[in-house]
């Protein structure tokens, strides 16, 4: 298993459609695996391929250990992922992502969703979500579509904290 790096924004990777995976593989379990281990360094409670510079509809959760001491993880990877259903009702997070590190706004999502995917036995699944695991899954399904949280508020605060990202990575650099 292996850490890997998190790609911050801005950056144009974070802006691309990934691709469906074709077949699931050894090579993709190994992907999860380091997925995994990746998000639960973080801390994290969920990551998308794409963030680390992988172009492929997956992603891995963990709503529930949150990667701390004395919680049972309950580790899901998710593959080609498709909503089949949005509540009515909304829900409001305040959300946070390991690509746009130390800022959080909040984010107005459906509550409810169903979804079907497939495991890393390359079954179907089909999973009704709530709570946080409904806002955490949309939010990493965006990550598929190139979109970012920051997509989803005001212009006026998306530039605030994307103009703070550009600074800290020119003082890192
Ligand atoms: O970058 C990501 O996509 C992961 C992101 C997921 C997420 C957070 C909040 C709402 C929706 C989706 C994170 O995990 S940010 C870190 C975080 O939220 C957290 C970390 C440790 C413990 C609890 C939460
Ligand atoms: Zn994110």
């Amino acid at each position: 298993m292996a850490l890997l790096p998190v790609i911050v924004a801005p950056d144009p990777r974070l802006k691309m459609i990934s691709k469906p995976v074709a077949e699931v593989t050894d090579e993709i379990r190994e992907l999860v695996a380091d997925m995994f281990e990746t998000m639960y360094d973080a801390p994290g409670i969920g990551l998308a391929a794409i963030q680390v510079g992988v172009q492929k509809r997956l992603l891995v959760l963990d709503v529930v250990g949150k990667g701390q001491e004395g919680e049972d993880p309950e580790p899901m990877a998710i593959i080609n992922p498709e909503i089949t259903w949005v509540s009515d009702d909304d829900n409001v997070y305040e959300e946070g992502c390991l690509s746009i590190p130390s800022h959080y706004a909040d984010v107005v999502r459906p509550a409810e969703i169903k979804l079907s995917y497939l495991d890393l036995d390359g079954e179907t699944q089909e999973l009704s979500a709530d709570g946080l695991l409904a806002t955490c899954i949309q939010h990493e399904m965006d990550h598929l579509d190139g979109l970012l949280f920051v997509d989803h508020i005001s212009a006026l605060k998306r530039n605030m904290i994307l103009r703070k990202l550009i600074k800290q990575k020119k003082m890192a650099s």
